[in-house]
């Protein structure tokens, strides 16, 4: 059987021009040879889909959280949360042996209406956030191992959004940068000191005016001695252009201050005929576009995790979000046939594992280091904290 599936795998690859991955392989045995988190983000409402639960399982040894704990959902009325949207992904993880990767803490965006039109003062709203994010990381703590604490805090000119928490009004630090970013990691990490603590945004990938505010912040935190441990790379691309950006620059230049990368939510928004299908031509590039971005991730010891936004073309929030002009963007066929970029993602950890037989030692060293530092490292206080703490 595994035989007549790997001749399938071979004739598929042969028929799609891609070098050959064997079908019998999951992402997830793949992955595991190289000591990579591979991870798709979920809804736990289509778990009783019998294809999307089986698919995930099988073919992912991580899963986030699509929206299941944002504040709409974790925190629906002031000081009233909601924790069964986020249990139930926390259960499918335990019951198939997967990681939990926490999302979000922070953002802009996806608040309730009440935190938004709450017409708080600063003060209040700094307990609002002390409180919100103390309480979700203690309920998941142990159970989720990363979180994204703050998410797209800086727009495409590196400079910081307008936001609730920053300065509309904010929690007592508007205009002072990135302060109230630092906050919210001192908040979570004490309440889970052992969670890896993530900065999570878009359109930083390569190296440009975002990713450059984003290393300056992580480098600040750095000194501080601040509790981050990574910055995700969420590699939502649609272009040429995004596509060839100088990720591996970017990594390598935060890997060197001390932290890992993930790639987040990777996607590759194709434009879509009228029958909502992408032509075989715009699959293969996405083939290459994914193989490219894997392979980044998969030989490089301080990427940790490569993570899909969702995995089946059937859920995606690429239509919705294109008023239906682009999709096809995930590694799964909206029937759960996989892709060219299945395979080419396969295709990308084996030639990493090919390149570097000591991949997966090495990458398991540079997480030791991260992890060591983030759970002995004392927060000087004294140092990074601001007055009323
Ligand atoms: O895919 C998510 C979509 O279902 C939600 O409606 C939306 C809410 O704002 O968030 C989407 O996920 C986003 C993620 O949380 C942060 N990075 C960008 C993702 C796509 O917009």
């Amino acid at each position: 059987m595994k035989f007549r599936c790997c001749l399938w795998g071979l004739a598929l690859a042969f028929a799609l021009g891609t070098p050959g991955a064997c079908a019998a392989q999951t992402l997830r045995q793949a992955a595991g040879k190289i000591g990579l988190l591979v991870g798709a983000a979920a809804n736990p409402d289509l778990f009783s889909e019998a294809a999307y639960s089986q698919t995930l399982a099988r073919q992912f040894n991580m899963i986030e959280p699509e929206n299941a704990m944002k504040w709409r959902a974790t925190e629906p009325k002031e000081g009233v949360f909601e924790f069964r949207a986020g249990d139930a992904i926390v259960a499918f993880a335990a019951a198939h042996g997967m990681k939990v990767r926490g999302h979000n803490l922070l953002w802009g965006r996806y608040n309730p209406a009440w935190l938004t039109q709450g017409r708080f003062t600063p003060e209040q709203l700094r307990a609002i956030m002390k409180r919100h994010i103390q309480t979700v990381v203690r309920h998941y703590r142990g159970r989720v191992f990363a979180w994204d604490v703050v998410n797209e805090a800086f727009d495409r000119k590196g400079r910081l959004r307008h936001t609730i928490w920053y300065d509309r009004p904010g929690i007592g630090l508007a205009g002072k940068g990135t302060a109230y970013i630092a906050q919210a990691f001192r908040w979570a990490h004490e309440a889970d000191p052992h969670a890896l603590l993530f900065y999570n945004d878009y359109a930083a990938e390569g190296i440009n005016a975002k990713s450059d505010a984003i290393f300056a912040m992580v480098k600040e935190f750095m000194r501080e001695g601040l509790p981050i441990a990574g910055v995700g790379l969420q590699m939502h691309v649609d272009s040429q252009a995004e596509a060839e950006a100088n990720v591996a620059a970017n990594m390598a230049r935060l890997e060197k201050l001390g932290v890992e990368v993930q790639i987040t939510e990777m996607d590759v928004a194709l434009p879509r005929n009228g029958e909502g299908k992408a032509r075989q031509s715009a699959l293969a590039w996405q083939a290459k576009v994914y193989r490219r971005v894997a392979l980044a991730c998969a030989a490089d010891p301080g990427c940790t995790a490569f993570e899909t936004w969702g995995f089946t073309d059937r859920y995606s929030w690429i239509p919705r979000h294109t008023h239906g002009e682009k999709g096809a963007a995930l590694l799964f066929a909206a029937d759960y046939k996989p892709k060219p970029a299945l395979g080419a993602v396969l295709d990308a950890f084996a030639q990493a594992l090919g390149k570097n037989p000591e991949i997966r030692q090495e990458r398991l060293r540079f997480e030791r280091k991260v992890e060591g530092a983030v759970r002995e490292g004392v927060i000087p206080s004294a140092v990074s904290a601001p007055p009323g703490n």
